[in-house]
């Protein structure tokens, strides 16, 4: 199976330099990115390691899948996001899940043995949100095993897998409308525990309510398709 990993930025020029190093780029046949913009030196930190860098013609990490699949011919492919929150030593388990036949491998912060950013504090609204959309879209669409993470976007997926799910979310929300289609198709998702790191500097451009008013919608639209 031929394996590509994905390297996803918008102006991570203060993380990324951390993390590089320890991204495991000999686990994958081949290694890209897709970058949304970034004017902050991103993408010629990569292009100097040489890393080839696709550009998009709009912003949002779901067009960034979308140009990912386009750009490979690959069969297995896991996006890593280099801004501290996912940890590069879960990638070759990611692809490993895909040779083992799962249709789409998850990095699950949420399952036993794992770790999500807030579990530090008894407050977790973000944990919390997440949880509840996991919970509908489990309840929904899922005939197999509980999606514990609907929501990560550290995962892997095979190209046949995409195709079928189609998914033409802009934003942040694609995963989301990933998870939901592949338990509808009764596709196989694996979920690895994972180990949620901090952001190592740069932005977030994930605000909390105008993305959550989006999951609302994505999931309502969802409900609403014709199987
Ligand atoms: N290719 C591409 N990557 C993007 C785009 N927007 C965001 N990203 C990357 O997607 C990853 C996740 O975005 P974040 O802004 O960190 O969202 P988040 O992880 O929910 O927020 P934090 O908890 O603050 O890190 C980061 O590596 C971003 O650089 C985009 O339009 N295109
Ligand atoms: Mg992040």
């Amino acid at each position: 199976m031929k394996r590509a990993l994905v390297i996803l930025t918008y102006n991570e020029i203060e993380a990324l330099p951390r993390i590089f190093g320890r991204i495991p780029r000999d686990s994958a046949h081949e290694v890209f990115a897709v970058d949304g913009g970034s004017h902050d030196g991103t993408k010629e930190f990569l292009a100097a390691r040489g890393v080839r860098v696709f550009g998009q013609e709009r912003r949002g990490r779901g067009e960034a899948f979308r140009v990912a699949m386009r750009s490979t011919a690959a069969d297995a492919v896991v996006f890593f996001s280099p801004d501290g929150n996912e940890d590069p030593a879960d990638i070759p388990g990611l692809f490993e899940a895909l040779e083992g036949g799962a249709d789409m491998a998850i990095a699950s912060r949420m399952m036993e043995g794992a770790f999500n950013e807030e579990d530090v504090s008894w407050f977790r609204p973000r944990k919390w949100v997440n949880l509840a959309f996991g919970l509908a879209a489990n309840t929904a669409f899922n005939r197999g095993p509980y999606v514990t993470d609907t929501i990560n976007g550290f995962r892997g997926v095979r190209r046949d897998a995409f195709e079928r799910m189609a998914p033409e979310a802009a934003g942040f929300v694609i995963e989301y409308q990933m998870s939901m289609r592949a338990m509808r198709l009764g596709l196989k998702v694996v979920e690895l525990p994972t180990r949620e790191g901090e952001r190592l500097g740069g932005q977030s451009t994930a605000s909390s309510i105008p993305t959550g008013i989006v999951f609302l919608k994505t999931l309502g639209r969802e409900l609403l398709r014709r199987p």
